[in-house]
């Protein structure tokens, strides 16, 4: 099959309270700590994207893993993300979630901005996916309820996350969820009308510039759960074009696999109109959990990662990379220093 996602998705270019939840398990992180870049021992990269990596580091006195995301500050200004940059990091350090990455230390040289984040080994659900072709109704359903309670606790904080998709759910070592890169994420004010995302996961009203808010992100779980159960995007084609168009017409070829229940928690997250979508209605979120394909489902069991993963990673130790891919070291850390007119504008990291 064809399509721009099959493999690996790209994020788009962009355009454009500490809420601590109440009888939650504290965060799995090395607690409240002040660093140096020096503490931190560099060890292999996890990941990569359009202006910058993240690397797999040691704290050398703890002898904690922990992952360090750092952005090239002169790619941050020749793209035009210091805003979108400003804003992961302000949020991540306002946000606290069992299923959500933790930030635990951010930091700026005259070169580099870097976020230090707790590790979370088991790698990406995307690739989990693409490896069993398809979920099965129930393991779908567990990453669903998951990703349901990551998002519900963001739309309370007003925090619109804006790219869900499994490239971006990592995998704990038990095989919990943490959402992961909040470059997208938005603290709403108003509407907002910039257009990013990835293609087969971008609702209409972004593709129409009609502004969007929280209810991006249930299209988003449509498509997601979409995807989970039957291995591939509702919506999809070689180019980015072929799939807005797609998502405009809004037809969906059904696999006669799909069980009554999900199809139709997808059908109503799948609406066009954004004011008829389930998830944001009178109910908001609550119409999402008391969907019949939720039956049964102690959301607070959820909520403190009490339900039993259905996938749990093959991992030898903490600081295991073999559910992530191999890259090459290609000098990454022999960029420019900025001068400190632009360095001025990092000046809240
Ligand atoms: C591993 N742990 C935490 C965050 C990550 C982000 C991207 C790639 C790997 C990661």
């Amino acid at each position: 099959m064809a399509s721009s996602r099959i493999a690996k998705g790209k994020t788009l270019k962009r355009t454009g309270s500490s809420g601590k939840l109440k009888d939650l398990p504290p965060p799995d992180t090395p607690g409240e700590r002040k660093y140096k870049l020096d503490d931190l021992q560099m060890l292999s990269t996890v990941g990569t994207g359009t202006f910058g990596r993240v690397i797999l580091v040691k704290d050398k006195t703890s002898k904690d893993y922990m992952a360090l995301k750092a952005l090239a500050i002169s790619d941050i200004v020749r793209l035009k993300q210091t805003d979108h940059v400003l804003s992961e990091k302000a949020i991540l350090a306002s946000i606290q979630h069992p299923f959500i990455v933790n930030l635990i230390w951010a930091y700026h040289n005259e070169t580099f901005l870097y976020m230090l984040l707790e590790y979370v080994c088991g790698g990406e659900l995307f690739t989990y996916l693409r490896s069993m072709g398809r979920f099965k109704s129930s393991i779908a359903k567990f990453f669903a309820l998951e990703i349901i309670c990551a998002l519900d606790y963001l739309h309370k904080e007003d925090i619109v996350y804006r790219d869900l998709k499994p490239e971006n759910i990592l995998l704990d070592r038990d095989g919990h969820v943490k959402l992961t890169d909040f470059g997208f994420a938005k603290r709403l004010k108003d509407r907002t009308w910039t257009l990013c995302g990835t293609p087969e996961y971008l609702a209409p009203e972004i593709i129409q510039s009609k502004g969007h808010g929280k209810a991006v992100d249930w299209w988003a779980l449509g498509i997601l759960i979409f995807e989970m159960l039957v291995g591939y995007p509702p919506f999809f084609d070689d180019n980015p074009f072929g799939i807005y168009e797609k998502i405009l017409e809004g037809k969906i070829d059904w696999p006669k696999h799909l069980e009554k229940d999900a199809r139709d928690l997808v059908q109503k997250l799948l609406v066009i109109d954004r004011t008829k979508r389930i998830g944001c209605l009178v109910n908001g979120s609550e119409d999402i959990k008391n969907h019949d394909w939720f039956v049964g489902t102690d959301w607070d069991t959820v909520r403190r990662r009490q339900l039993k993963p259905p996938v749990v990673p093959t991992v030898s130790h903490d600081g295991d990379t073999q559910n992530f891919d191999k890259y090459e070291d290609d000098g990454w850390q022999d960029a420019e220093a900025v001068t400190s007119d632009i360095l001025e504008l990092f000046r809240e990291f």
